[in-house]
């Protein structure tokens, strides 16, 4: 099967990558919704990645994503991130690169135009509308930092549950999906939407490549179960 999947990456003009946390698993970095070792497991998320959540404790909140924030920092690109930015490196304009993550991974990894849908959890921006008195620079330090004038705090720059993806860069993203002539979807469970709905509506063949079964085989035309640092390099190189 993988000579198969490798055929079609060679055939294919335009290729689209959607990635979730499995794609950093083996850089150290938790899934969400592994059973034993996921954040999940151990945090309810509708406590943790919730406006609601942070509005009720802030410092909670604030204090679980600087939690975050120093494990990413310490953790590399795995030789997944590092295959898919040379193949982008070696064919320009042919792949699309799609992600859920929020860790900087595949930019570290030196990926050109990530769409990174649910944000970047190493930058912050305000909760509420900033006002001209609200500076993120002057912030006062606290877990959250706030504006000293008005009270308004400072949160990560990520997508919370309830919350609406970038408008311009899910538009891209489904502007790619329907593009494309094959996508590859790498380490996630394929339950969070809409980022999961761009493989059902991807124009092309579509492979999964997970060590487990996810929610999207039953749109797959190839399910290849294995990791991503593995396979990736192995399906990708010329
Ligand atoms: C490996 C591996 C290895 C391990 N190699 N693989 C339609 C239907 C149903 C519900 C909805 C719907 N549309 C919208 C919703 C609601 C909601 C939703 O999807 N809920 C479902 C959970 C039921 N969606 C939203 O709320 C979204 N917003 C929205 O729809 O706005 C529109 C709107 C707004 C208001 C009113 C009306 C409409 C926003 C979703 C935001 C998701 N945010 C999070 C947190 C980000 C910040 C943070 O990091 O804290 O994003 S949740 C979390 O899940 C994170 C992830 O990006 C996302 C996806 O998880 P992922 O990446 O799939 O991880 P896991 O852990 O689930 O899976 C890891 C996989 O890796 C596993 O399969 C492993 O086997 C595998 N793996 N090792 C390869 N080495």
């Amino acid at each position: 099967m993988n000579e198969q999947v490798r055929a079609w990456v060679r055939a294919a003009r335009h290729i689209v990558v959607l990635t979730g946390a499995g794609m950093s698993a083996e850089s150290g970095v938790p899934t969400f919704r592994d059973a034993q070792t996921g954040l999940w497991a151990q945090f309810d998320p509708q406590q943790l990645a919730t406006e609601e959540a942070f509005r009720a404790n802030p410092s909670r909140v604030w204090d679980w994503y600087a939690f975050r924030r120093e494990m990413i920092i310490k953790v590399e690109p795995n030789a997944g991130h590092r295959a898919l930015a040379a193949f982008a490196r070696r064919h320009p304009g042919r792949l699309t690169l799609i992600t859920q993550n929020v860790d900087g991974l595949h930019q570290r990894a030196g990926s050109p135009g990530v769409l990174a849908l649910h944000g970047n959890i190493f930058e912050d921006k305000w909760l509420d509308t900033p006002k001209s008195c609200c500076n993120a620079h002057a912030a006062v330090a606290g877990s959250p930092p706030y504006c000293d004038r008005c009270g308004n705090m400072l949160r990560p720059n990520v997508v919370w549950f309830g919350e609406m993806l970038p408008v311009e860069i899910l538009a891209a993203a489904e502007d790619a999906a329907r593009a494309c002539d094959l996508m590859l979807v790498v380490g996630t469970s394929g339950v969070v939407y809409p980022a999961a709905g761009l493989a059902r509506t991807a124009a092309g063949k579509v492979v999964i490549i997970n060590p487990e079964p996810t929610d999207l085989d039953d749109t797959a035309d190839a399910v290849l179960p294995g990791k991503a640092a593995e396979l990736l390099p192995q399906l990708l190189e010329d």
